[in-house]
């Protein structure tokens, strides 16, 4: 642990009361001006420090900006976030991830950013990633298991957002096949999973997350404005990013252990639980063909199982369902 999170940690179980300049000097081993030092440093966070002569420091107010402080302060996670690198810009998370993990960064290292300046979907999409609205992260994981698999690794993640907005927010996500969550036929998050791999194991997997959190109305232009949603839009609240990256960073590695320990077979309930349209007849796009079928839940590898009009069902693997109020 950095000296900045242990000395967060001194002042914080302190609670209102002072801590001495000296006992801190004690504690973390480091010269009072060195204190001094990470205290600015700190107020450069947003953190609002008071500092008494001969009574010693305290913390008044914690900051409502993001730092890997903010984050990393009282994350209750064995290995997820525990290696952070925040930045305040940067062309994309993803890439950074990856440069991270071609550089040997651990297993469980997150990557996020107040502003992305190209973020990306799939298939080489933009993601609108404003300053301070959202949450854009990647993770890396380095999960022994062979590559066919990996999209089970989407649809966990997918399942977690869901149930972490559900519980955090109060509001019912749904996820399209594969991986977009929606609220009200809306889209509110997404997750791209870029793999790394050898013919029959991962070397790494980059997961990442985007999802929109204090947008106001005005923020969605274009096409994203009868697509896209936040979870501002959707309660009329303002939430706490920090707080809301640190419940999706506990309960994604809590679903994620539970994973490898027992398998797939609880995340496709979890999923089919919120899954979107399921059982009902829906518009389906592959490769050229427009067709109707219904959307039965998802197999062991991740794909869509379909009926068709003739009650013939099909497995799919690459498909684009059409959804939104809209469409008929
Ligand atoms: P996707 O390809 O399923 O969705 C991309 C489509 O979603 C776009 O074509 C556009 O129509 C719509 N869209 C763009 N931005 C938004 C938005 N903010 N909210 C709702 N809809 C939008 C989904 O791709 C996967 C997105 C992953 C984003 C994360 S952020 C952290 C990481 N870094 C990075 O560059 N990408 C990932």
């Amino acid at each position: 642990e950095s000296t900045r999170g242990r000395l967060l940690d001194i002042l914080a179980k302190h609670n209102e009361e002072y801590v001495s300049g000296q006992m801190l000097s004690d504690q973390l081993n480091i010269s009072r001006p060195a204190v001094w030092k990470h205290m600015k440093e700190l107020e450069k966070d947003g953190y609002v420090m008071e500092a008494v002569p001969r009574k010693g420091y305290r913390i008044l107010s914690f900051p409502n900006k993001v730092s890997q402080n903010t984050i990393q302060w009282g994350l209750k996670t064995k290995w997820l976030g525990q290696h952070m690198l925040h930045k305040t810009s940067t062309p994309s998370t993803q890439m950074l991830a990856h440069n991270q993990a071609q550089n040997g960064s651990a297993h469980g290292t997150v990557i996020i950013a107040d502003e992305q300046t190209n973020g990306r979907g799939r298939l080489h999409r933009q993601w609108y990633s404003h300053k301070g609205e959202g949450i854009w992260m990647s993770m890396i994981l380095r999960p022994t298991m062979e590559p066919h698999l990996s999209p089970q690794l989407t649809l966990l993640a997918a399942t977690v957002l869901a149930e972490t907005l559900k519980r955090h927010c109060g509001v019912k996500p749904q996820i399209k096949w594969p991986n977009d969550i929606l609220i009200h036929d809306k889209k509110v998050a997404g997750i791209l999973t870029e793999l790394q791999a050898e013919q029959d194991q991962v070397n790494y997997i980059v997961l990442g997350i985007g999802m929109n959190v204090n947008q106001p109305n005005t923020a969605f232009i274009g096409e994203l404005q009868r697509k896209a949603t936040s979870l501002h839009l959707q309660t009329n609240q303002t939430w706490d990013i920090s707080a809301l990256v640190q419940d999706i960073l506990q309960t994604f590695e809590k679903r994620y252990d539970e994973y490898m320990e027992n398998g797939f077979a609880h995340v496709k309930l979890r999923w089919e639980a919120f899954g979107y349209k399921l059982g009902e007849i829906v518009p389906i796009h592959t490769h050229q063909n427009k067709w109707y079928g219904r959307l039965m839940g998802i197999e062991e590898d991740g794909a869509l199982y379909v009926l068709d009009e003739n009650g013939q069902g099909h497995i799919l693997y690459s498909a684009e369902i059409e959804w939104g109020k809209d469409y008929v």
